[in-house]
């Protein structure tokens, strides 16, 4: 079963797993009240899937015999500059998380605990994905800078652009 450690630093993953379910939220929501109505829809699923990410690592802490612990919700920020300053956010914190999945890995092989180890291989395969998927957007903003008719195609876009979870 799971070492007092490793059950933390796996409940640490769970809150930030959540808190970033809350991130995307709140960009869904202010991007749809701006009218930006693609961009909202994939924000809501990202939203869905840092969810799904969460209870996925609560479930195996559970099964590994610990208590997956569900973490208070802090407010997010709510209010946005504008669609760039959203992706850059959500770059950095996917660049944060992945940091952290990394010292995840490190503390699963210092304690020779190989079956976390194998289970968190999923996010750092994930975290990959996450941050080519927001560098990749965050190319497309600045190819089309202050171009309107350009902003408009790329919401329509994005209300199919699929991030796998
Ligand atoms: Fe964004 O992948 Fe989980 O946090």
């Amino acid at each position: 079963s799971l070492s007092p450690k490793i059950e933390k630093a796996l409940n640490g993953q769970v809150e930030m797993e959540a808190a970033s379910s809350q991130y995307y939220l709140a960009m869904a929501s202010w991007s749809e009240v701006q009218g930006y109505n693609g961009i909202a829809q994939f924000l809501y699923r990202h939203s869905d899937e840092e969810r799904i990410h969460m209870l996925k690592l609560l479930k195996f802490i559970n099964e590994r015999g610990g208590h997956g612990i569900v973490p208070a919700l802090k407010q997010p920020t709510v209010k946005f500059k504008n669609i760039n300053a959203i992706f850059e956010h959500v770059l950095s914190h996917e660049i944060l998380v992945s940091s952290e999945i990394n010292k995840l890995v490190d503390m699963c092989l210092n304690e020779k605990d190989y079956t976390t180890h194998n289970f968190i291989q999923w996010y750092v395969t994930e975290q990959i994905e996450e941050e080519r998927l927001a560098r990749h957007i965050l190319d497309k903003l600045k190819m089309i800078g202050e171009d309107k008719a350009g902003l408009y195609i790329f919401d329509r876009d994005l209300s199919t652009l699929q991030s796998e979870d």
